[in-house]
């Protein structure tokens, strides 16, 4: 089977990761500009500055991709290039260079997917209580019409946020993100609430401005199963998906939380704060998500937790990764020893992936499935100066293959989104973790190269995965 004429085969980046240019034309301070300047934050205190310069070299990296047959660039905006205080006055500079960056997609027949909100806060509104103040949630919904506006015209794919539950947990739980908080476990719950109402209402204005194209937003999915039968283990799997899952899909994809993380919270004190127009806002946009975006790496193994510890921070793996407690002790990850991991332990299973996408058939029913990151991070080979990424072809070509089996089984994966589409900078790992079909050398005026997986891909797309 060849993979459906209008799936897109894409891949995507993240403004912090690749721009630089942090300085430049009218930006302002971003969190992450701040954040990873404080000694100890970032390995060996890598920060974007200059990243990958996208900023001034996205002409070739485009040229590069289309090289590739790319069909779809997912990429982020700054918001601090385009308001550098979060609110008040537009940057036109800011919005130039993206109207130059979709432009010169457009040229080559990519199509942009864009995402509004990829973690680089305005630093402004971080020292005003960042997502725990609702003039945050004010200040994303006028930056988002303004980006509706200014580039709806030649943009129909929209992703509000990508990956809510990483920058609001590592922000306020772990402290390895910004604010850098530590064990704000009602904050936490708090800044998801708000941005899920921050979604809601961009995804109404969007309607109701009578935009068109596709709008959603972009999770983890992070699929718990329980390392064996045993009765205690298998309530440790349905409580991290109820935790993990259900109360980031169910408020956009059914309008509501789910009842037993609701009833969990009450009795501990720590649900968010809601008005009932912030409930409505929910309920009434969640027919109006066009489709979900998954981000998918690795499922989690879990069991019973039987300390006392609760998720702590960490630099390398602060995500649930294996050896961590949940935030409330129930449940503890697992690593096992019949499971293969990357250098980073993280999980490779295609298998799992398949099954959780059949979980969410199960309650969400026929949503459009956008995959909008897949990939490996690795530290790559180079091999008499050819870059050998094998490894990550077979992660690639195992995860596509489950999209595949998706597709043939009934489940409506729209396209698969492989991250990234060149190195670039870890958050948290620096230069070191690679992810990318193009590689950068650092040792010379980041010079880009083509892997040996940027032709794995390139014929992938060629062929429309029919070998697959
Ligand atoms: C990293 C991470 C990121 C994320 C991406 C999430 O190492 O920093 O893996 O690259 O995958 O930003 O959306």
């Amino acid at each position: 089977m060849k993979m459906p004429k209008d799936f897109l085969f894409g891949a995507a980046s993240a403004s912090y990761q690749v721009e630089g240019a942090w300085n430049e034309d009218g930006k302002g301070l971003s969190n992450w500009d701040v954040f990873s300047k404080i000694p100890g934050k970032t390995f060996e205190n890598t920060n974007g500055d200059v990243a990958v310069d996208h900023y001034h070299r996205y002409k070739e990296d485009i040229a590069l991709m289309a090289e590739m047959g790319l069909e779809s660039y997912r990429f982020s905006i700054s918001w601090p290039r385009i308001f550098p205080n979060g609110t008040g006055e537009v940057n036109e500079k800011g919005l130039e260079f993206y109207n130059n960056l979709i432009d010169e997609c457009l040229k080559h027949d990519i199509v942009p997917f864009v995402t509004l909100y990829h973690w680089d806060l305005p630093q402004a509104l971080e020292e005003k209580g960042g997502w725990k103040n609702k003039e945050t949630v004010d200040a994303f919904v006028r930056f988002a019409d303004t980006c509706f506006q200014s580039f709806g015209d030649r943009v129909n794919h929209w992703i509000t946020f990508n990956e809510a539950v990483i920058f609001c947990s590592l922000g306020y739980l772990t402290g390895a993100h910004p604010p850098g908080i530590e064990g704000d476990v009602k904050g936490y719950f708090q800044t998801t609430h708000n941005v899920f109402v921050a979604h809601a209402r961009a995804v109404e204005l969007f309607k109701q401005n009578g935009h068109t194209g596709e709008i959603g937003i972009t999770h983890v999915f992070n699929p718990a199963f329980s390392i064996d039968d045993a009765e205690e283990n298998k309530f440790a799997e349905m409580h991290a998906n109820a935790y993990a899952t259900h109360w980031f899909y169910d408020p956009i994809l059914k309008g509501e939380y789910p009842e037993y993380v609701v009833n969990g919270l009450s009795e501990q004190g720590l649900l968010p704060e809601m008005t009932e127009e912030e409930l409505d806002v929910l309920k009434r946009t969640a027919p109006m998500n066009d489709f979900i975006g998954l981000n998918y790496y690795s499922p989690q193994r879990v069991m019973k937790n039987d300390s006392a510890l609760v998720m702590a921070g960490g630099r390398e793996n602060s995500t649930g990764r294996p050896g961590n407690p949940s935030f409330d002790g129930v449940y503890k990850t697992v690593k096992m020893d019949d499971k293969v991991y990357t250098k980073w332990d993280w999980e490779i299973s295609p298998e799992a992936f398949l099954a959780g996408m059949h979980m969410l058939k199960d309650r969400y029913g026929d949503v459009k499935i956008y995959i909008t990151e897949n990939g490996l991070g690795d530290v790559d080979p180079i091999v008499d100066g050819e870059i050998m990424d094998t490894p990550r072809i077979e992660y690639i070509e195992g995860h596509l293959r489950a999209v595949k089996h998706a597709v043939q089984q009934g489940i409506n994966v729209a396209g698969y989104y492989a991250w990234s589409v060149i190195d670039l900078l870890s958050w948290l790992n620096g230069y070191k973790k690679q992810y990318g079909f193009i590689y950068v050398d650092h040792n010379n005026g980041l010079a880009r190269k083509k892997k040996q997986s940027f032709h794995w891909y390139k014929e992938i797309i060629a062929t429309r995965a029919e070998d697959l």
